[in-house]
């Protein structure tokens, strides 16, 4: 309790500093851009296995281990109608509506907010059996990416979250659980689809969003490969299609979020 009032009266005080000037904005610079040009990358060439497939969602892995621990790297390929990029990438970044849509988690602590674009985040994760209990401590940054030639079929707009384990002085450090150290990127493209008649405004069945999810996570610490690699088959494709539905729910009766 006492831990959290002193974390409340940081937030509170906290000069929202510019992320630029934070020690930890080249490492966020560099991997953003690197993770957006991963995420950009095909599936093709045969090292991407498709295990999930539902309509238009598509999840491929790579089985991988470290040290006898699966670390998988993920790719999900998506599309939605009625929502923008902006606004998926929004309710994907933002701690106020994450927990209706992620249901991965017990709790979350907003351990730091570096700027407008930039918050650290830790989260307690559901137990999964037999193994102990995970906790994750990550920056999460958002950013639009400028289109050059949204004209010419290109992306109207494209936006990233790219979320990494990081260290933080306010760290709890919970003994019981095991730090997983995760990579994940969630990127968003808007296309108007099909074009608006000359006159017409713009609505959201003109909305087309490609989404693109990547991730690594190395558990950390000892679980089973096979009990790991059943419980992402199930969760990731639930996920992905829950957190969509969601915001396309959330958005309909609302004023278009470019
Ligand atoms: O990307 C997802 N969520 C983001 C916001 O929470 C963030 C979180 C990443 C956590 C990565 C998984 C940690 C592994 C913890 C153990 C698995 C628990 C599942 C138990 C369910 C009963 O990037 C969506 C993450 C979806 C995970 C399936």
């Amino acid at each position: 309790e006492e831990f959290r009032e002193r974390l409340r009266q940081k937030q509170l005080s906290a000069p929202r500093k510019p992320a630029a000037t934070h020690p930890l904005w080249p490492q966020i610079e560099k991997l953003t851009m690197e993770q957006l040009g991963y995420a950009q990358q095909g599936v093709e060439g045969g090292v991407w296995q498709l295990f999930a497939e539902e309509g238009e969602m598509k999840m491929y892995r790579r089985e991988l281990e470290e040290d006898g621990l699966v670390v998988d790297p993920l790719k999900a390929v998506h599309q939605v109608r009625g929502a923008t990029a902006h606004e998926m990438v929004h309710h994907f970044w933002s701690p106020d509506v994450r927990f209706e849509w992620d249901t991965s988690i017990e709790q979350m602590t907003v351990l730091d907010r570096i700027s407008s674009d930039t918050i650290i985040f830790l989260q307690l994760h559901k137990r999964v059996w037999p193994t102990a209990q995970r906790d994750a401590l990550f920056w999460s940054h958002v950013r639009k990416i400028p289109s050059s030639h949204p004209a010419n079929g290109e992306a109207y707009d494209t936006w990233i979250v790219c979320n990494q384990s990081t260290d933080h002085p306010d760290d709890p450090k919970d003994e019981k659980c095991v730090r997983v150290d995760l990579t994940v990127c969630f990127v968003c493209q808007t296309f108007i689809d099909p074009p608006i008649q000359e006159g017409k405004e713009i609505t959201r069945d003109n909305l087309l969003t490609k989404i693109t999810y990547c991730s690594v996570v190395n558990p950390g610490g000892w679980a089973p490969a096979s009990v790991l690699r059943a419980v992402y088959k199930r969760e990731y494709p639930k996920f992905l299609k829950r957190f969509t539905q969601y915001v396309v729910e959330k958005c309909e009766s609302q004023p278009i979020a470019f």
